[in-house]
């Protein structure tokens, strides 16, 4: 990696072979569908990809199938750049071995880089019921437990998530790793929550457009479901968007996509393009008295100026960020 790789937060992609690391790459950040990845071939370099988004990420995949500590391979470099180790283990194969090579990469990427975070992924869990689940999670949690006590590294933190390509899970938890990586996360959510409470608005989320990954909400806890509608509410935006290119092009494009859905249960959908591919996706909640339903207008209005001022806001954060400390 060069000087430029080295500023970005990277993401270092891990696990046993066919576990699944080029195929979350392709569904997160390509838009590929999930039963195309059948098709992937292994991997059988170390690949990077670089994305701009509020900060700009590089997701490196290194192959199952290479011996990462033979002399001429210099792990020491890579893993003292890394901001987050993604360790995926497939839920539908025997996963032993799996926790071994793990234990393995945790006790090396800890010495030579302390502050990085180590994420596991119990995979390809859409193949397992619900019930089973839950139990391959605590045994794995469990195991690694063990097997980290025995190399005297029980205070090493190590988060774990139940994923599969088939479902939003694997974009929700990418989100949450990825935030994890934004050193403004504390000021954004802060002004996030502002937005919520001074706007009547449920839920808010700060999208990267390309991905769908989320890379900041407000502190109210996050429903699979909520998210979900807000993710399919910008594919929509995106495809009527297009529609309309050549409709007042100009205003568009001077103030931004702007996009607004009143859902049948009474919730109202909020979509607002931000800077670097963001945009700001609120839901709203209307189910007042139907008297009070033209009321909505106002409500609009407050929250098209306070989203206007978040904008502003968050081009000075992102001015500020880019002057070196
Ligand atoms: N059922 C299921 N299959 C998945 C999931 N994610 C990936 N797969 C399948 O797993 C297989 C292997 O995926 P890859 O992405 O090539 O695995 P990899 O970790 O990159 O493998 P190497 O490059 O060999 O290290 C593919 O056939 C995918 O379709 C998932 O969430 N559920
Ligand atoms: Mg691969």
């Amino acid at each position: 990696m060069d000087n430029q790789e080295a500023t970005n937060a990277t993401i270092l992609l891990m696990g046993l072979r066919r576990g699944g690391k080029l195929s979350i790459c392709k569904v997160v950040f390509h838009n590929m569908q999930p039963l195309d990845t059948l098709y992937l071939e292994s991997t059988s370099k170390p690949t990077l990809e670089q994305f701009l988004s509020l900060i700009d990420l590089s997701v490196m995949e290194l192959p199952g199938q290479l011996n990462y500590f033979e002399p001429t391979y210099d792990s020491e470099r890579l893993f003292s750049l890394v901001g987050a180790l993604v360790y995926v283990i497939d839920s539908q194969d025997e996963y032993l071995n799996a926790l071994t090579n793990l234990s393995m990469i945790i006790e090396y990427a800890y010495k030579v880089n302390p502050n990085i975070h180590i994420e596991v992924l119990i995979h390809k869990i859409d193949g397992l019921l619900e019930d089973y689940r839950i139990d391959a999670q605590r045994d794995i949690m469990q195991r690694t437990g063990d097997e980290l006590l025995d190399l005297g590294l029980e205070g090493v933190q190590v988060s774990f998530y139940l994923t599969s390509i088939f479902d939003h899970s694997i974009y929700e938890v990418f989100s949450r790793i990825v935030q994890k990586l934004i050193p403004e996360l504390p000021s954004l959510e802060n002004m996030l929550d502002n937005l919520v409470v001074h706007s009547s608005i449920d839920k808010v989320f700060l999208f990267d457009v390309n991905s769908k990954i989320y890379v900041a909400t407000d502190s109210s806890p996050v429903d699979i479901q909520t998210y979900e509608v807000c993710a399919e509410f910008i594919d929509i935006t995106i495809d009527l968007d297009d529609l309309y290119v050549d409709n007042e092009r100009k205003t568009a494009k001077d103030n931004g996509v702007k996009s607004i859905s009143y859902l049948l249960n009474g919730l109202v959908l909020y979509l607002k393009q931000m800077i670097r591919g963001l945009a700001l996706v609120a839901l709203i909640r209307n189910d007042d008295a139907p008297e009070e339903k033209q009321d909505m207008d106002e409500v609009l209005t407050i929250i098209d100026y306070n989203v206007s001022c978040f904008k502003q806001a968050l081009a000075k954060m992102w001015e500020a960020a880019k002057l070196p400390v």
